[in-house]
C-alpha cells in the first residue's frame, strides 16, 4: 500500500472517544517494548509518528492511527507492564478485552511477539484469548535482526509451540530495523481490511 496520509486521531482512554467514522481497524497487541510503535512507523514510513521508547511505556491508551482515510492501526499498548497497580492493570485489561471482543470494526489483530526470547506467559495468555474469542490474528515476530539466521528455524518452532497456536496460523518474521517482513506484513493487513 502506498501511504499518502497517516495521522494519530485519538489516544482514547474511554470507549466514548473511539472514532465514529467506522473504518476497518487493525489492532496491534503485544507486551510493552515488543516493537509496536516501531512496527507502525516502519509500515507507514514515518520516523516518529508512533512514539518509540527504550523504557516500557506506561501510557494506557488506545491509539488510533488513521491511514489513507482507509483504515486505522490501533496501538493497544501495555500488557506485561508490571509497574502499574493491580487495580490499574485490571481496569486496563478489561478495556482491551471489551475493545477486542465487541468492536465490530476490528478486522484482525496483529499479535507482536519478541523473537529474541520465548513467548512470555502474557503472550501465551493473549494468544489463548484471541483463539477463545475466535478473533482472527496474525503473529508478527519482532526484532528478528537480533537472531542469527541459523537459529531462526529452531526459535520459530519453539515459539509456535509455546504459543499453542495452530500450525497453520500465519506469522511474519519482522524487523523494524532492517525492514525484513515489510511486504508480508502489508499483504496480511491489506487482506484483512478487505474482509
Ligand atoms: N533491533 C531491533 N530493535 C527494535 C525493533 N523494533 C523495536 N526495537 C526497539 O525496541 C524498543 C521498543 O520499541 P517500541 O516500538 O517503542 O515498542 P512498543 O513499546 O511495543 O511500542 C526501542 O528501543 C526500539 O528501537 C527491531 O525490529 N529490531
Ligand atoms: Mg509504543
Amino acid at each position: 500500500m502506498k501511504v499518502n496520509f497517516a495521522e494519530i486521531v485519538i489516544s482514547a482512554v474511554t470507549p466514548k472517544q473511539y472514532p465514529k467514522n467506522f473504518l476497518p481497524e487493525i489492532a496491534l497487541a503485544g507486551r510493552s517494548n515488543v516493537g509496536k510503535s516501531s512496527f507502525i512507523n516502519r509500515l507507514l514510513k514515518r520516523k516518529n509518528l508512533a512514539r518509540t521508547s527504550s523504557k516500557p511505556g506506561k501510557t494506557q491508551t488506545l491509539n488510533f492511527y488513521l491511514v489513507n482515510e482507509l483504515f486505522f492501526f490501533v496501538d493497544v499498548p501495555g500488557y506485561g507492564y508490571a509497574k502499574v497497580s493491580k487495580t490499574e492493570r485490571e481496569k486496563w485489561g478489561k478495556m482491551i478485552e471489551d475493545y477486542l471482543t465487541t468492536r465490530k470494526m476490528v478486522k484482525a489483530v496483529v499479535l507482536l511477539v519478541d523473537f529474541r526470547h520465548l513467548p512470555t506467559s502474557d503472550d501465551i495468555q493473549m494468544a489463548n484469548f484471541l483463539i477463545y474469542y475466535n478473533i482472527p490474528f496474525h503473529v508478527v515476530f519482532t526484532k528478528v535482526d537480533k537472531v542469527s539466521k541459523s537459529k531462526r528455524q529452531g526459535q520459530l518452532q519453539q515459539a509456535i509451540n509455546a504459543l499453542e497456536i495452530r500450525d497453520d496460523t500465519e506469522y511474519t518474521l519482522f524487523s523494524a530495523t532492517t525492514g525484513e517482513g515489510f511486504d508480508k506484513a502489508w499483504q496480511v493487513i491489506e487482506e484483512a481490511i478487505k474482509k
